[in-house]
């Protein structure tokens, strides 16, 4: 038995190999659970009771030896070798991999600066509002299905997540003078059902211009423009009869479809035309709420929802896609803003 712990520890000292496998190989036949030693500790019980002492010390020395063998000749096989396990000291760093804007922000930049370009300030205001900032305020009459359970998330009978951000621009209007030109850009809250085209939690940005003498023209050259610098040059508006309780007139915004240019296909259904938001000259009531004498005074206003605004500028046919955080879909948006 001693000489056979003798014979493995002269192994031991001349063994020698700068292959990473060669020297695993070697591992595992010394100390491996089925390896020299284990075998040789397994017949321990066997050795006279006289000899255990030395047999034991033995058994130690080689254990280290082996040990110690191994673990220098991996050090220097890592040092040598440039295939070690991966680890290349001399390879150049990994690259970091750019984020990217949310579509939505990238949206709500654009037309925040759109509408910067001629004059239109940013204000922002609370997402839980009031019954008469949200409502009240905006010429929404007591009964208006709005103000209902079934539309609106109410936290007790006064107090509700904001449905619209027209609610920060009768803050704005009541706490300056006119000339007013501004827009609201922000999330707001419905309590609907979650569609391909409707999500309880979507963006606005509304739009507020207030001073002497502003007309219908002056909305619609401004919704042109807008168009225009949205969607491109040869864009056209179209402006439908329809009614909101804070503006009279008001009406539908359409833009000429971006994807038949007008002629007519399956995304603008063969109307040629796709809708883009609501507008209106502002309701004297709503004026004379907010403290701004509309006898001296009139306005417009607009407001849109950024996620359509999104689709149609990137042709995403489901509203979800927003709010699922894929990267495979965010990872489309790099860009500048
Ligand atoms: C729309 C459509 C029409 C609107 C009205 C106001 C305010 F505060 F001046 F009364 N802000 N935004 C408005 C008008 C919003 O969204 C479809």
């Amino acid at each position: 038995m001693l000489t056979r712990v003798e014979d493995l520890l002269q192994e031991v000292e001349a063994f020698n190999s700068s292959n990473p496998d060669e020297i695993e190989q070697f591992r595992i036949k010394l100390l491996g659970k089925k390896g020299d030693i284990k075998a040789i500790m397994a017949e321990f019980r066997n050795v006279p009771v006289e000899q255990k002492k030395e047999f034991g010390q033995k058994i130690n020395i080689l254990r280290n030896a082996a040990q110690d063998k191994i673990n220098e000749l991996k050090l220097a096989a890592a040092e040598t070798s440039s295939t070690n396990h991966g680890l290349d000291l001399t390879m150049s760093g990994q690259p970091y991999e750019l984020g990217a804007r949310h579509p939505l922000s990238v949206v709500r930049n654009e037309i925040i600066s759109i509408f910067n370009r001629i004059g239109f300030s940013v204000s922002e205001g609370p997402e839980i509002e009031d019954d008469w900032h949200n409502f009240t305020a905006l010429n929404f009459p007591e009964e208006h299905p709005a103000r209902d359970m079934q539309d609106t998330f109410f936290i007790d009978p006064e107090i509700a997540l904001r449905t619209h951000t027209s609610s920060v621009q009768v803050r704005v209007m009541e706490n300056s003078t006119p000339p007013i030109r501004t827009i609201s850009p922000g999330r707001v809250f419905r309590n609907e059902a979650i569609s391909a085209r409707a999500h309880c939690i979507f963006h606005q940005v509304e739009g507020l211009y207030i001073d002497k003498n502003v007309s219908f023209a002056d909305l619609k050259q401004t919704l042109l423009y807008f168009a225009k610098e949205m969607f491109g040059d040869k864009t056209k508006i179209r402006l439908r009869p329809s009614y909101f309780p804070f503006t009279e007139p008001s009406a539908e915004v359409d833009v000429s479809c971006q994807i038949c240019n007008g002629k007519g296909c399956n995304v603008c259904k063969h109307t040629g035309f796709l809708e883009i938001m609501g507008c209106g000259m502002v309701d004297p009531n709503v004026l004379e709420s907010c403290g701004i004498d509309s006898s001296i005074y009139s306005g417009f206003a607009f407001g849109m929802g950024i996620e359509r605004i999104a689709m149609l500028k990137y042709q995403v046919n489901d509203l979800r896609h927003f709010f699922e955080n894929d990267l495979r879909f965010l990872k489309q948006f790099k860009t500048a803003y």
